[in-house]
């Protein structure tokens, strides 16, 4: 008499556990299906590309006169020309555009620096100060995947 009971009360119980494990580990399987897409591509896309941002100034002008930057991406400036150059943002004069340029300022022939990080998605027009309407010494940073605006910079 005893046994057939606890049979009895057992047999509900065990089918009641099995679903509340199901429905736990079809919860954690959604869990982390939605989160895990994203992570891979931010930094693939970030650091291999920052790695080699740079602006060569030659008597000839800047080059290249348009260049990609990633997002928090810094671009390094090269004066190999025989004169001083000084490198700040669009507009000429109050160079308010893109701030971060404006950290690159004079650069004695030899001489190179960086610009700041760039934050924010925009076309950053850049010109020689000492000779702002030279346009072989204007130039275009496209940061975060901005498009070109052409000629003129
Ligand atoms: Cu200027």
């Amino acid at each position: 008499m005893i046994d057939p009971t606890r049979s009895h009360v057992l047999l509900p119980r065990v089918p009641a556990l099995a679903v509340l494990a199901i429905i736990l580990v079809a919860g954690a399987c959604g869990g982390g299906g939605y989160s895990s897409p994203s992570r891979p591509s931010a930094p693939a896309t970030t650091q291999p590309a920052a790695a080699g941002l740079t602006v060569t100034i030659s008597a000839t002008g800047v080059a290249p006169r348009s260049l990609q930057v990633p997002m928090g991406g810094i671009v390094t400036f090269v004066n190999s020309d025989s004169r001083t150059h000084q490198i700040m943002s669009n507009p000429h004069p109050t160079h308010t555009d893109c701030p971060s340029i404006n950290d690159v300022s004079m650069l004695a022939p030899g001489q190179s620096r960086q610009t700041g990080a760039f934050m924010v998605t925009k076309a950053c027009g850049y010109h020689d100060h000492m000779n702002p309407n030279d346009a072989g010494l204007q130039g275009m940073l496209l940061v975060g995947g901005a498009q070109d605006p052409g000629t003129p910079y």
